[in-house]
């Protein structure tokens, strides 16, 4: 497999979007070609996905649309970026991808896991990535962040979910990574941002 493909997976306010910008550092440091994106997202069209995903007033999305626009987001980021930047040789670091569809579409939602699979398989054309780190958060610590960030003023549509949701993708995350040893690593998102940060290194410099 050509290139470097790491992908950051948690909870909300876990910590990823920070992570990434110190591992990208460490990654230029050491003379790789550091591409970083995110899930939803990544092109304009992906982009355009994400926002209707994410807006308030398309709450009564229904589960099997919500999955379909995810997927259909992630086929063009594959394709469009995330590939042709693997197979210069180049590092991806990618904020949320397949985990993220099946710790929410399908432990949260219910959706059936072994479609939820095949539809990765068919958006990522054979590419998985190679290491993938997943940062652990107790549901408490992940509203205190939220409620922090947004100054009281709640957060976007797939943050209003209730309690139970957060929880059963916490859940469905930790089930994933045991399901996936090799390339899954669960960090404890309640250590210090440079506690994490070594961790992180040790991973991917191993
Ligand atoms: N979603 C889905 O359902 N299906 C899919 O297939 C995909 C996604 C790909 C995308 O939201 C939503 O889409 C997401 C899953 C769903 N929904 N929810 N809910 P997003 O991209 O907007 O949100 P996010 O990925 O969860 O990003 P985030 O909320 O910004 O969290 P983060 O990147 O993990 O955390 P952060 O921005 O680095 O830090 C958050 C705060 O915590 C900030 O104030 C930091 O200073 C603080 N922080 C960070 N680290 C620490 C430590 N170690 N200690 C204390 N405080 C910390």
């Amino acid at each position: 497999m050509a290139g470097l493909f790491i992908t950051l997976e948690g909870p909300e306010c876990a910590g990823k979007s920070t992570q990434l910008k110190l591992l990208a550092d460490y990654l230029t440091q050491n003379c790789w070609n550091v591409l970083c994106t995110r899930e939803p997202g990544g092109t304009t069209l992906a982009e355009d996905i994400r926002n209707m995903l994410l807006e308030k007033r398309n709450e009564d999305i229904a589960p099997e649309t919500e999955l379909l626009l995810f997927a259909a987001s992630r086929a063009q980021h594959v394709r469009q970026v995330i590939l042709p930047h693997l197979d210069k040789g180049g590092a991806v670091i990618c904020d949320r991808f397949i985990d993220s569809t099946t710790a929410y579409q399908g432990y949260a939602r219910g959706l059936s896991i072994d479609f939820i699979n095949q539809l990765n398989d068919y958006c990522v054309c054979g590419r998985n990535p190679d290491i993938t780190l997943l940062f652990d958060l107790p549901v408490e610590e992940t509203w205190r962040r939220l409620t922090l960030r947004s100054g009281g003023k709640g957060g976007d549509r797939m943050e209003s979910q209730g309690n139970a949701f957060h929880t059963a993708v916490r859940n469905g995350f930790l089930q994933i990574a045991q399901q996936h040893p090799q390339r899954i690593h669960v960090l404890d998102a309640m250590q210090s941002i440079e506690d994490i940060a070594a961790r992180v290194r040790n991973i991917v410099g191993k």
